[in-house]
């Protein structure tokens, strides 16, 4: 009896400390299934994540080079790629249609901009290329011109060198390393909600009432949440 008393005690000991371990902030803990992907470009990619992150439904940004086929571009030596923003999202909190709603409000899709900042929707399926091809032709006869926004399928993702993700957060080293505690390094960080939340904070962009509701599951302490509780209330 006292032999199982002990063993249990220590398993118990054991799920304590690997839960320590892999401790993340909640909302990252929280991270839904089934997410799906969306990819647009709208200019330079620091603003357009900035403006995705901070939204309801979204849970994941990352900033990139796509749409050409340039292999492994680079910030310097882009080729025919454009500068994106990839977004997973929860289509059962919002829609496609409300992201391309959002995408389309957040610059202007009437310019002819050069490669590396074009309006372009890159489709992740058939539904999405239908959805958009839709919304594009609805936007066109509402104002009577022909957009400059491209749609292609999407091809190969390159991420973006480091300094370029969550460009805002990264400017914030009070904050970014608040969130390094529970993160090795910039690329695992990327993928966190918490980082898309508060890169888009730091930008002045996403939607206040969300934040306030979640910031207190974002893991942060000291100054570092009293800065964000400033920048909210
Ligand atoms: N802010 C820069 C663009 C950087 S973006 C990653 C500029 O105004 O040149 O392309």
């Amino acid at each position: 009896m006292k032999r199982i008393v002990t063993i249990m005690f220590l398993l118990a000991l054991i799920g304590v400390f690997t839960m320590a371990s892999t401790e993340i902030p909640v909302v990252d803990a929280n991270l839904p299934e089934n997410l799906e992907t969306a990819t647009f470009g709208l200019g330079c990619f620091w603003g357009s994540e900035a403006i995705f992150g901070g939204i309801s439904g979204v849970y994941r940004t990352s900033v990139g080079y796509a749409g050409g086929t340039k292999v492994n571009p680079s910030y310097y030596s882009l080729g025919d790629h454009t500068e994106v923003v990839q977004i997973q999202f929860d289509s059962s909190v919002i829609s496609y249609e409300e992201l391309l709603e959002l995408f389309w409000l957040s610059h202007n899709p009437y310019v002819n901009y050069k490669i590396q900042y074009m309006s372009l929707i890159l489709y992740h399926n058939e539904q999405q290329k239908e959805t958009a091809e839709m919304f594009i032709d609805s936007k066109e006869n509402e104002a009577g011109r022909k957009a400059a926004t491209e749609v292609s399928r999407m091809t190969e993702f390159y991420r973006a060198e480091d300094y370029h993700l969550k460009f805002y957060l990264q400017r914030d080293k009070e904050i970014l390393n608040d969130l390094l505690r529970y993160y090795e390094d910039i690329f695992a960080l990327n993928d966190s909600t918490v980082a898309a939340r508060l890169n888009s904070l730091l930008a002045g962009k996403g939607d206040p009432d969300l934040m306030k509701n979640e910031y207190e599951d974002y893991g942060l302490q000291n100054r570092a949440l009293e800065k964000v509780r400033e920048m909210l209330f």
